[in-house]
C-alpha cells in the first residue's frame, strides 16, 4: 500500500530527528538551525505534542547568557558543513553561531500551547522567560527606532536575497583567504550563493570573531546593518503572541505593548514609495535596496493592512504558476532557481498564508495554500521550488516543507493524526 502525503511527512521528519531536535535535512545541514526548528515543532504538535515542546526547549538550551538564541547549535561536530563551530569561534557551550534569525518560536508556541493547552501549561510557563529574554535581546541589539535589523544575511533567513546586494557591496573581503564550501558539493551550485556572496558572509563571520561578537561595537562598526522588512513583520507578529502568552499566565505585558507600539509608528518607514513595496533600508547609508520580495509581503502577519501591497501581491501571484517567489518576477535579478532570489518556499507561504487568513483575506489565503500543496504533491518536501515550473530546487526531504504540510497545507491538517 502506498503512504498518503501526511503519513511521508511524518516519515521525513522522523528521518530528520536527532531525538531532542531535528536537522533541517540530513548532509546539508546537519545541525540544528533556529527558525527551523520552531518549524519543526508546529510539525510535530499534529501528531506529537510532546516532542514539539521538546524541539523548542532544545533550541532554547542553547541561549547565550545575553539573551540571543544562536541560528546555529552545534550538538555534535559535522564535517558535512561550512562554517562550523571553528570559523564562528563563539566559545559558549554548546558552541553555536554568532547570530540569530527570525523569531518565530513564540508565534508558534502560543499556536502549540492552543492546541492542547492543559499538557502545555508547565511547558510554556518555562518557556516564557526565555522567550522575553530573548525579545528583549532583539530590543537592545537589533532595533534601530523601532525598525529591526539584521548584521548578517545569514541572520534573516533570506541569505542572498537582492535585499542585500546594495549593502553587500559594501562588505570588505580582502582578508577572507580560502575555504572550501561543503553546500555546492552537496546541492547543483546554480540553486546556491554565489562565490562572491559567501566571500561576503564571510568576511562578516571574521568581523563578529575578531571582536569576540561584542554587540555594542557590532552595532556602531559592524560591515553590515540593514532594516528587513521580514524581520521587522516576524518579530512585530511574535510580540503579539508573546504579549498574549503573558496575560494568559498572568505575567506583566507593558513592557511588550510598548515594543508594539514602537514597531508599528515606525514600519512605514519601509515603504518604499519608488518600489511600491516594503522594502530593506541600509542603516550605513540611507539607502533602500529597491528589491520586492516575499518578505514584502509578511505585513499581513505583522498584523497591518496596507492595500497597495495587496495590489502587488495580486499581481506577482498572477505572474507565476507556482506562488509566491521569493524576489520579483518582473525585475532583471529575479533567478528562478537560486536559492533566495526568486524560488518559492512553502515555509513563506505559510507566514503570508497565516496572515491574510487572519487579516481576512480569505480567497488569497486559500489559493496560496491550494498552490503550494500542489507544488508538494508534485515535488515532494523539498527546500524550495521553480516558481515557473514547480521543479523541486535545493535540499530533498526537508523538515519545514514536510512540517508546513502536516500544520498548514495539508487538507488533513484540522484532523489529529491515527
Ligand atoms: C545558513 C537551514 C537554513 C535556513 C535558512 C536558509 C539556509 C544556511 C545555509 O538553510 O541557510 O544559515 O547554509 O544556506 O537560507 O533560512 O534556516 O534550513
Amino acid at each position: 500500500m502506498s503512504l498518503t502525503i501526511d503519513q511521508k511527512a511524518r516519515a521525513t521528519m522522523h528521518g530528520n530527528d536527532q531525538g531532542t531536535y531535528t536537522l533541517p535535512t540530513n548532509g546539508l545541514y546537519p545541525y540544528q538551525w533556529n527558525w527551523d526548528s520552531a518549524f519543526a515543532a508546529l510539525g510535530f504538535a499534529t501528531f506529537d505534542v510532546n516532542r514539539a515542546w521538546v524541539e523548542l526547549e532544545t533550541l532554547f538550551s542553547g541561549q547565550w547568557d545575553n539573551g540571543m538564541v544562536p541560528h546555529i547549535i552545534f550538538h555534535r561536530e559535522s564535517a558535512g558543513y561550512f562554517p562550523g563551530p571553528r570559523e564562528w569561534g563563539t566559545k559558549t557551550v554548546p558552541p553555536t553561531s554568532g547570530i540569530s534569525q527570525p523569531p518565530v518560536a513564540a508565534t508558534f508556541t502560543r499556536a502549540i500551547y492552543a492546541s492542547d493547552p492543559a499538557s502545555g501549561r508547565s511547558r510554556v510557563e518555562k518557556l516564557f522567560p526565555r522567550l522575553l529574554r530573548w525579545h528583549r535581546w532583539f530590543w537592545r541589539h537589533r532595533n534601530e527606532d523601532g525598525l529591526i535589523v539584521v548584521n548578517h544575511p545569514w541572520e534573516s533567513g533570506r541569505d542572498n536575497a537582492p535585499e542585500w546586494d546594495e549593502a553587500m557591496a559594501n562588505v570588505d573581503t580582502s582578508g577572507v583567504g580560502t575555504y572550501s564550501r561543503n553546500d555546492t558539493s552537496h546541492v547543483d551550485p546554480h540553486m546556491r550563493p554565489s562565490k562572491e556572496d559567501y566571500d561576503r558572509f564571510m568576511a562578516i563571520v571574521a568581523a563578529g570573531r575578531a571582536c569576540g561578537w561584542d554587540e555594542e561595537e557590532l552595532t556602531r562598526n559592524g560591515p553590515f546593518r540593514v532594516a528587513d522588512p521580514g524581520m521587522s513583520f516576524i518579530l512585530l507578529r511574535a510580540n503579539r503572541d508573546l504579549m498574549a502568552l503573558a496575560e494568559e499566565l498572568g505575567e506583566d505585558s507593558g513592557e511588550i505593548e510598548g515594543w508594539i507600539r514602537i514597531q508599528e509608528a515606525a514600519l512605514p518607514r519601509l515603504w518604499n514609495p519608488q518600489l511600491n513595496g516594503y522594502d530593506a533600508l541600509n542603516i550605513r547609508t540611507g539607502n533602500f535596496a529597491g528589491s520586492m520580495s516575499s518578505a514584502s509581503f509578511l505585513n499581513w502577519y505583522g498584523g497591518i493592512e496596507n492595500p497597495q501591497a495587496m495590489a502587488e501581491f495580486r499581481r506577482i501571484t498572477a505572474a507565476v504558476p507556482f506562488a509566491f517567489p521569493s524576489h520579483d518576477p518582473a525585475s532583471p535579478r529575479f533567478e528562478a532557481f537560486r536559492y533566495w532570489r526568486g524560488p518559492t518556499w512553502g515555509m513563506i507561504n505559510t507566514l503570508i498564508g497565516m496572515g491574510l487568513e487572519e487579516m481576512g483575506h480569505h480567497g488569497e489565503a486559500e489559493a496560496l495554500r491550494t498552490s503550494t500543496a500542489s507544488l508538494i504533491e508534485k515535488s515532494g518536501f523539498a527546500e524550495y521550488f521553480n516558481p515557473m515550473d514547480g521543479q523541486p530546487a535545493g535540499g530533498m526531504d526537508f523538515t519545514w516543507t514536510a512540517a508546513i504540510w502536516l500544520a498548514w497545507a495539508s487538507p488533513n491538517r484540522h484532523r489529529k493524526a491515527g
